[in-house]
């Protein structure tokens, strides 16, 4: 028989000794990964026994107690469904429902482009995965291309077109001296990529600095890409955390499509509806035709189906259950302004108790930024210390995320903020 029973392996294997060196050679190679900038924070952060902890690293909400939120219309739709679920795959493209009523939060409500089915969208892993199935979908149909993201982005852009190995560019976007948007630089980078460039541009709410663009900018913008043929690619993570409204943080948005753009867009419900951990969330791309648009979404299809088939079902439900109902949208996009006002409120606090302890430095930018970050412009060596000597966590490039200051612990930052500034 040529098949050798188990246990005569073993002992053949014993006997020869071969088997056990190289059997643990396996995974010698392998040296630790470097910490990820963000979620690295959040273990330091968790492994910090002292009470008076702050964390300010990862962007997720939490109310003025410091607590993570679920939002009110999320717990009604839980009640209703609880029970009623049943626990069935989803189709490759995910929640048709869920599909549909995202778009009109992006195109718009009565968008034509929904009408006549010109865009290819499924269900993502929320926008991480979003992000990612684009730059596999880029790398195979445009193996030649490359990506152009903002200097600086989060931090994860880096990986995911590392990953998709898809070449990446650079262009600029913050100016450090006006802590505001280096808009020459960026216009003349958008002029001086060849034609035909893909660019990753935030929709709103920029990540780290919280600096937009203009809608004055963006029509510029918009222009320069038609001039150049560009495609542009928007992570859209923070709908709704920019002004409130997560209609008018579609603009820049809206000013693409009307000047005729083909454009993509990764949307994400982590933030604007607290589904940080469902991961629900949408790709989608505007073609020319219904008949390139069922092409492209049956190739996003076959790029999900061997990473992990289809996307979960319990958040899509979710939030198609909410957008699909106008009673509990109503109830969502207030409690979408509640955490965008108490983010803006927690902004002047912050700035605020810093200058009231007399800080030589300017903080106006604290309150000029918008969105779930203040780019604070503190050095690594600074927020070093304020881990070591105020237990106060943040990522390395003085990002502060607004959304885990509170009445509670605002005095205490600002004043650690201040120790760790005042003879710089
Ligand atoms: N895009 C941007 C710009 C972004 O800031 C995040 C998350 C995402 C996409 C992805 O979110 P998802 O949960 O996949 O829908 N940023 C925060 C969390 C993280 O790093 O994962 C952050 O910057 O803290």
């Amino acid at each position: 028989m040529a098949f050798r029973g188990l246990a005569s392996w073993r002992v053949a294997r014993r006997s020869s000794g071969l088997g056990a060196r190289w059997m643990s050679t396996w995974w010698r190679s392998v040296e630790p990964a470097p910490k990820d900038p963000i979620l690295g924070v959040t273990d330091a952060f968790l492994a910090d026994p002292s009470p008076n902890k702050v964390n300010v690293g990862v962007g997720a909400y939490r109310d003025d107690n410091g607590k993570p939120v679920v939002l009110e219309c999320v717990r009604k739709v839980e009640r209703r469904i609880a029970g009623n679920l049943n626990m069935e795959y989803l189709p490759m493209g995910g929640s048709v429902k869920m599909v549909e009523e995202t778009l009109k939060l992006a195109y718009g409500e009565n968008a034509e482009f929904i009408n006549d089915k010109r865009i290819a969208a499924v269900q993502s892993l929320s926008g991480t995965g979003a992000c990612r199935l684009f730059a596999d979908f880029q790398k195979r149909f445009r193996p030649d291309s490359q990506i152009y993201i903002p200097v600086p982005t989060w931090a994860n852009h880096h990986n995911i077109w590392r990953d998709a190995e898809v070449p990446q560019r650079t262009f600029h976007y913050y100016h450090p001296e006006s802590r505001g948007l280096d808009f020459a630089a960026l216009m003349d980078d958008i002029k001086n990529a060849p034609n035909g460039s893909f660019f990753l541009l935030h929709a709103c709410a920029h990540n780290p600095t919280g600096v937009d663009p203009s809608e004055e900018q963006w029509r510029e913008i918009s222009y320069q890409f038609k001039a150049k043929g560009h495609f542009a690619f928007f992570d859209m993570a923070y709908q709704g955390f920019a002004s409130g409204d997560p209609e008018r943080d579609a603009k820049s948005i809206r000013i693409f499509l009307d000047d005729g753009h083909l454009i993509g867009i990764a949307q994400s419900y982590a933030k604007n509806m607290g589904l940080y951990g469902q991961r629900v969330g949408c790709l989608s791309l505007l073609c020319e035709d219904e008949k390139q648009a069922v092409a492209v979404k049956s190739q996003l299809q076959q790029l999900a189906r061997p990473m992990y088939s289809n996307p979960p079902v319990h958040g899509a439900l979710i939030v198609s259950t909410i957008l699909g109902d106008p009673e509990l949208k109503k109830i969502w996009l207030k409690e979408v302004k509640v955490m965008a006002d108490r983010i803006i409120g927690m902004r002047t606090a912050l700035r605020e108790n810093i200058e009231k302890l007399g800080s030589p430095l300017s903080w106006e930018h604290v309150t000029n930024q918008i969105g779930m970050f203040c780019y604070s412009g503190m050095t690594p060596e600074q927020v070093d210390r304020l881990r070591n000597e105020f237990h106060i966590y943040m990522t390395r490039n003085g990002r502060i995320s607004m959304a885990g200051v509170t009445t509670g612990n605002v005095s205490y930052l600002a004043n650690a903020i201040h120790e760790v500034t005042k003879s710089a």
